[in-house]
């Protein structure tokens, strides 16, 4: 559904939906894939596959924006919001930013106001089915409101941080937050 002022600047519409990884899609092994919350945390967490489902489920429908351009409408992405992880694992004060981990060796650093939205979640599945492994599955981040290198597919832990450190892409010169309304795909944006 087009809608005027729904498309952020530069950007174009996709109905497909398209599949971006930089490297390959890491195999899934129910038995050993664990969940860990790490860092400046009072409450570590180490989660097998069925603790994380045992977790409360929510729904929510966003748009997806990636930095090369493309948006993609109307996604709806079920599994477990931020906020649970979050208070399960109890932040310190001092703790400003998130770097979430995939399985396959990715990693981005998120500020925390930035995960706190009642709109990001550890998604499991996808307009209604499981997650396919190529976008993730079968567990992956939604950061709707930051361009789609911050949602981690493959996701398997996150570390909260007392300062902001770059990732994989803001390493290679993306922006440290990416807001795509304010068009930060660069450092120097
Ligand atoms: N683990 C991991 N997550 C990742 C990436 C990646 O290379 N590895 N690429 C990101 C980028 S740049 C985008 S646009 C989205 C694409 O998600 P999709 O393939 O489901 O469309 O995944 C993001 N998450
Ligand atoms: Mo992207």
């Amino acid at each position: 559904m087009r809608q005027e002022g729904r498309l952020p600047p530069g950007q174009s519409l996709t109905l497909k939906w398209p599949v971006l990884h930089y490297g390959s899609v890491p195999r899934f092994d129910e038995a050993t894939w664990r969940f860990q919350v790490a860092g400046l945390v009072s409450s570590p967490l180490r989660l097998t596959w069925a603790e994380f489902l045992a977790l409360p489920c929510a729904e929510v429908t966003s748009d997806f924006h990636c930095v090369t351009r493309w948006s993609r409408f109307d996604n709806r992405w079920e599994g477990v919001q931020f906020r649970t992880i979050n208070d399960l694992a109890r932040p310190a004060p001092e703790a400003t930013h998130a770097m979430v981990y995939g399985a396959d060796g990715y990693a981005t650093n998120v500020p925390l106001p930035d995960l706190s939205g009642e709109n990001v979640l550890f998604a499991l599945k996808h307009d209604g089915e499981p997650l396919p492994p190529e976008h993730g599955g079968p567990l992956r981040l939604v950061v709707p409101q930051l361009y789609g290198w911050k949602s981690a597919k493959w996701v398997c832990g996150l570390e909260f941080m007392p300062h902001d450190r770059p990732g994989f892409w803001e390493q290679n010169g993306y922006h440290r937050r990416g807001d795509p309304w304010e068009e930060q795909r660069f450092d120097s944006d």
